[in-house]
């Protein structure tokens, strides 16, 4: 992973709020949909995802507590959110995955759950996340490189998906996988990374309520840049733990190989919690700069856990996290 603070071309647009960007669009999606669009999005509740899926609204999303209003702060910028991304199966500049995810059409999307698991099999996406279910969740968003965003997702807790395929009492973590199709993913056809993109989670962290599975933000369809049909949000910790167009669900006993540590076990490890005490070793974590914010504004302090503590920190109780990075 490379440091690069590119100026941002759209610094001039910023006199537009992101609220008012945010509001705007809800608005427009709505009359978009009702207004013969409509027949290709359908309607969600309950019932079944967008048929055509890019830019769809998302219908009936319930609201949590984690609003714009709890969390004080106004999300990032739509289009920031949406052009500045790390997607390596799209290329490695913050501008690729836009660019090189077009073509992508994540459905039909099953995901094969096995290992010490009551209910392995292969799911759709759909049977996987109950769509009455979905909830917005705007959550601070951390990357290793000392960058940051706010972000409206929308998922299902990754605790309740959970719940539902049961894991076995020997299961102590479970090891996500990305679709490994260089046909679909040209990024692959490069070694940056051992493909699949792998990621882990000990069991009590993704039974954690902050863990969310994502099929959404910005109350639309997940766009393919950002991880599409379905992707991980852990915001306590770094944002490469966050693993995109998750194919496999695997339960296990032993803790999981992940693409980045398997890269550069020294930089990256297995729990990667946002912590500003422990530096990176090529660079400091104490402070972010917030994306969208303009290439001059002031970084900020980054906070413990990305300012989660209180909802993640007794699970790392009695732990060194300097030695558990
Ligand atoms: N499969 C896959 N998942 C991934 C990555 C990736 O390259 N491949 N990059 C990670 C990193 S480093 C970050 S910061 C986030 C970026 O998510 P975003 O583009 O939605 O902001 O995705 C993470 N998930
Ligand atoms: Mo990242």
């Amino acid at each position: 992973m490379l440091i690069r603070f590119k100026k941002r071309s759209d610094v001039a647009s910023s006199e537009i709020t992101p609220k008012t960007m945010f509001d705007q669009r809800r608005k427009f999606l709505k009359t978009a949909a009702v207004a013969g669009a409509g027949a290709a999005f359908g309607s969600i509740g309950g019932a079944a995802f967008p048929a055509q899926a890019r830019g769809a609204m998302l219908d009936g999303v319930g609201k949590s507590k984690w609003t714009q209003e709890a969390l004080g702060v106004e999300p990032s910028k739509y289009d920031d959110v949406t052009m500045y991304n790390n997607f390596y199966e799209f290329g490695t500049s913050k501008e690729a995955p836009a660019r090189n995810s077009k073509k992508f059409k994540p459905l039909p999307w099953t995901v094969a759950v096995d290992g010490l698991v009551e209910h392995p099999g292969s799911y759709d996406f759909e049977d996987l996340i109950k769509p009455h279910m979905l909830e917005e969740r705007v959550y601070r968003f951390r990357c290793v490189e000392a960058w940051s965003m706010v972000v409206p997702w929308v998922g299902i807790p990754l605790a309740d998906v959970v719940k539902r395929l049961g894991p076995q009492g020997s299961a102590k973590y479970i090891a996500f996988e990305t679709l490994h199709d260089a046909k679909r993913m040209p990024g692959q056809k490069r070694r940056v990374l051992h493909w699949p993109y792998r990621e882990g989670l000990r069991l009590d962290e993704a039974m954690n309520p902050l863990s969310l599975l994502v099929v959404g933000l910005y109350g639309e369809v997940l766009p393919n840049q950002n991880g599409a049909p379905l992707r991980l949000i852990t915001p306590w910790k770094y944002g490469f733990k966050s693993i995109k167009s998750i194919v496999r669900m695997s339960f296990t006993d032993k803790e999981p190989p992940t693409s980045w540590n398997m890269a550069a076990p020294g930089e990256y490890g297995f729990y990667s919690n946002v912590n500003p005490t422990v530096d990176h070793p090529r660079w400091s974590q104490f402070m972010e700069r917030q994306i969208g914010g303009g290439f001059f504004a002031p970084k900020q302090e980054t906070l413990m856990f990305n300012g989660y503590e209180e909802e993640v920190g007794q699970m790392y109780a009695g732990m060194d996290l300097k030695k558990n990075y």
